[in-house]
């Protein structure tokens, strides 16, 4: 029989408080709340294009003005943005519990404003640029910036630091996910649509090695069938319920 709401909160917040080490993936969901578009539903587009078609390296080398505009719009967008009562549920969860690890795959910075600690970003950060030349990174939060922002230690194009389709994750980031992953006892996937690897199979990798896993997202998922407990709703309204 399906358990009510109620009953899953509180098995969820039974095994939160009896976990040592919890994993919480988040995706473009979370930030929803905040007003930030999410990729696949209503608001991926930006003028005529979709977001994920930008999001790659053969846009950037195509046509890097076009690109850049689209980073800088999103920059503007974000730049006045305040993390929610899901965010900041996680810092506060955070706090109680003994080895917490926040893996996100969100580029927007907020969980860092609402206080987490202990984040894993595997696809970067919008307001880091990195050079195409020396790899070296900057922090700025210039918005708009320059129209086509150049190193000041070589003079090549910098590019945002984030991760796009076909490009490899951080390897010493991905390492971390995947070990924290592997020992956590309880791991949350919250507000992610389970279409991007590697970060959608990280709940599975969990699962297979005994961690109750738990998912929070508006809909179901490819995933919601195979996880131990799915809590359909706002991240903003569940989240809080679990501190
Ligand atoms: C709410 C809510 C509320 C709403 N409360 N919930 C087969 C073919 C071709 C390629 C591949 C393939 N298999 C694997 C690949 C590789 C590819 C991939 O996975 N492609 C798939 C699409 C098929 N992966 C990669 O290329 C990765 N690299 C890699 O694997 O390297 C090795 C390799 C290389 C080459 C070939 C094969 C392997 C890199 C992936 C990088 C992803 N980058 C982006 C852009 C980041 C920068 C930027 O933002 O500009 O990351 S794409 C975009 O998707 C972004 C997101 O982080 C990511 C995930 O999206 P997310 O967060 O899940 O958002 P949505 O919109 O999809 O979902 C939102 C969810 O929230 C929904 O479920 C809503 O219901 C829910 N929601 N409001 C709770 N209030
Ligand atoms: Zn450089």
């Amino acid at each position: 029989i399906e358990q009510s709401a109620e009953e899953k909160i509180r098995v969820v917040k039974e095994k939160l408080a009896q976990s040592k080490r919890v994993v919480v993936l988040t995706g473009a969901g979370i930030s929803a709340e905040s007003g930030v578009p999410t990729f696949r539903g209503e608001g991926g587009l930006w003028r005529q294009y979709r977001a994920t078609d930008l999001a790659t390296p053969e846009a950037f080398a195509r046509d890097p003005r076009l690109v850049w505009e689209f980073y800088n719009w999103r920059r503007e967008l974000l730049a006045p943005l305040k993390p929610n009562a899901a965010h900041f549920a996680l810092a506060e969860i955070e706090k109680k519990v003994p080895h917490f690890t926040l893996i996100t795959q969100n580029i927007d910075g907020l969980h860092h404003k609402a206080g987490s600690r202990n984040i894993l970003e595997l696809h970067g950060n919008i307001w880091w640029l990195r050079c195409t030349g020396c790899s070296g990174l900057v922090e700025d939060r210039t918005v708009p910036l320059p129209e086509l922002p150049l190193c000041k230690a070589c003079g090549s194009l910098l590019r945002p630091h984030v991760v796009w389709f076909g490009e490899m994750l951080d390897p010493k980031i991905l390492d971390q996910a995947y070990s924290t992953v592997q020992k956590c006892d309880l791991m949350m996937v919250i507000g992610t649509s389970g279409t991007v690897q590697p970060a959608a199979s990280m709940g599975m990798q969990a699962k297979n090695a005994g961690a109750m896993v738990v998912e929070i997202n508006l809909e179901p998922t490819p995933y919601t069938a195979a996880y131990h407990l799915s809590l359909i709703g706002k991240a903003g309204d569940i989240v809080p319920l679990l501190k």
